[in-house]
C-alpha cells in the first residue's frame, strides 16, 4: 500500500505591502486648460470619490478603483465647454504621474501584468509591463463616435497619457465586440486587474528591483515617450 504522506508547507508569512512604506500618490496639476488633483494609494480597497466633470469618465475611474484595488480620489475642473479632450487628457497624465510616484523606484512589485476581461459580448486583453519605458499599442474599434457626450477618440488618448506619465508598456488588444460602451469598459477592466497584477508586493521578491539590471528607470527620468500603433 503507498502511504501518502501530506507535504509539510513551511509557515510563510506574507507581510502586507500595508507594513511597508505607503504607496501613495498625489498630484495637483493646473494649467490654462484644466485644474486635476489626484490621490490614489495603490494598497487601498477601491474606495473611489471621482468628479471629472466628464460622466463616462468617471464611470471608467470607478472600474479603476473598484478592479485595480485602488483607493482613488479625483477632481477635475477642465474647459469642457470646448469639449471633454484635454480634462481627459490631463486626468490620464495626471493619473499617471501619481502611479510613477505611488510606484518610486517599483521595488518589490510583480511588474508584468495581464487580463482578459468579457463584457457580455466584448473581450479585450491587456497585457502591461511597469517597465518605466513609455509605449501604447492599441487596437480597439469602437464603432460608435460617442458613448454619452464621451467622444470615443478620448479613449486612447487618456491610455496614451498614463503610459507616457506612468512609465508603462502596455498593450490593449480588442478580441471581441460590438456594443461600444461594452468594449470600452471591458477595456478599461482588463487594464485595472492587469495593473493589480503588476503593481502587487511579490513578498519573494524581498523588496529588489524586479530587473536583471537591477534598476527601472522612471517615466520622465530622459526616456524617450513612443506609442506605437
Ligand atoms: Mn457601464
Amino acid at each position: 500500500m503507498i502511504q501518502i504522506r501530506p507535504i509539510a508547507f513551511a509557515r510563510v508569512t506574507i507581510s502586507s505591502s500595508r507594513t511597508g512604506p505607503a504607496r501613495t500618490g498625489e498630484i495637483h496639476r493646473v494649467t490654462g486648460e484644466t485644474d486635476v488633483h489626484i490621490a490614489l494609494d495603490l494598497d487601498g480597497t477601491g474606495r473611489c470619490q471621482v468628479a471629472t466633470g466628464v460622466p463616462f469618465l468617471d464611470h471608467m475611474l470607478h472600474q479603476l478603483a473598484s478592479h485595480g484595488l485602488l483607493d482613488l480620489e479625483i477632481t477635475a475642473r477642465g474647459d469642457t465647454h470646448i469639449d471633454d479632450h484635454h480634462t481627459n487628457e490631463d486626468v490620464g497624465i495626471a493619473l499617471g504621474q501619481a502611479l510613477a510616484q505611488a510606484l518610486a523606484d517599483r521595488r518589490g512589485i510583480r511588474r508584468f501584468g495581464h487580463f482578459l476581461a468579457p463584457l457580455d459580448e466584448a473581450l479585450v486583453q491587456v497585457a502591461l509591463d511597469c517597465s518605466g519605458r513609455p509605449h501604447l499599442s492599441y487596437d480597439l474599434a469602437i464603432p460608435a463616435q460617442r458613448i454619452g457626450t464621451y467622444d470615443t477618440e478620448l479613449v486612447r488618448e487618456f491610455f496614451v497619457a498614463v503610459a507616457n506619465n506612468a512609465g508603462l508598456t502596455l498593450h490593449i488588444r480588442q478580441l471581441a465586440g460590438v456594443n461600444s460602451h461594452h468594449i470600452v469598459e471591458a477595456c478599461f477592466k482588463a487594464f485595472s486587474r492587469a495593473l493589480n497584477q503588476a503593481v502587487e508586493i511579490d513578498p519573494r521578491r524581498g523588496g529588489a528591483v524586479p530587473s536583471s539590471k537591477g534598476v527601472l528607470e522612471r517615466a520622465g527620468a530622459g526616456g524617450n515617450p513612443a506609442v506605437g500603433d
